[in-house]
């Protein structure tokens, strides 16, 4: 398991960093999505169910992005997929330049769908462009239907959304009607995903979407 130590980017220009690096991805037609959510939403079970649902199809890859240990780019790679593990010197989210050297090290040769699983926290990442073509969050049901109130950023930095842990629903007080009204103020043309990465409920959705998108990025 290769695991790299990543330090703050001596550069100030972030977003000029983000845009350059999502061109050299579209020139090599890999589609990078960043995902983002809390802690324990369900990050890497979500992957780890797209790359067994999805890798008869497309060639995925994983940058998993920690502050410390190796435990989820393991994980990724005993299901077969390629991984590395980034550790991010205490910080609390990725960007553009952090991203280059993960997916540098990592190595990109024949892969179509990138994944860079970032730090878990619903502050920090959403500021950061990481250089992804997509951005995607997750909100599990037991954190509550009150995370767009109080972290309104990420849903409106995101381009999807998937609404975890839907096997959980009916153990918790989550308002759906009211949850989605919240996410779709911020942002009206977010997609919606309700998915168990457990169960497997919801998945045909959001992987048609993922497979759609990788395709559009690559033409
Ligand atoms: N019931 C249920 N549990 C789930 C589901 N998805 C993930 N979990 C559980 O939630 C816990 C956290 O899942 P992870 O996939 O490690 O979450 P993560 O977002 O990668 O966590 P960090 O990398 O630490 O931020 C684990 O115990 C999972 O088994 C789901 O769809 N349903
Ligand atoms: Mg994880």
């Amino acid at each position: 398991m290769r695991t790299i130590e990543l330090h703050r980017s001596v550069t100030e220009s972030n977003d000029r960093d983000a845009e350059k690096l999502r061109q050299e991805l579209k020139q090599k037609g890999v589609l990078l999505v960043n995902l983002m959510s809390a802690a324990g939403s369900g990050k890497t079970t979500l992957l780890s169910r797209l790359i067994q649902d999805l890798s008869a199809k497309i060639r995925i890859a994983v940058l998993e992005a920690d502050i410390e240990a190796s435990v989820d780019a393991e994980k990724i790679e005993a299901l077969g997929a390629r991984s590395i593990q980034v550790h991010t010197d205490g910080m609390c989210h990725m960007d553009a330049g952090m991203t280059r050297q993960g997916l540098e090290e990592m190595g990109l040769s024949d892969i179509d769908l990138a994944f860079l699983e970032n730090i878990g926290n619903l502050i920090c990442p959403a500021e950061y462009d990481t250089g992804a073509g997509l951005n995607l969050m997750i909100s599990s049901i037991p954190e509550g239907d009150d995370k767009p109130l109080k972290y309104p950023l990420m849903y409106q930095k995101s381009d999807g959304l998937v609404i975890s842990k839907l096997d959980a629903l009916p153990y918790f007080d989550f308002d759906m009607t009211k949850f989605l009204d919240r996410v779709r103020f911020l942002n009206p043309s977010i997609q919606i995903f309700p998915v168990s990465a457990k169960t497997g409920e919801g998945m045909e959705a959001l992987e048609n979407w993922l497979l759609t998108k990788t395709l559009q990025w690559k033409a």
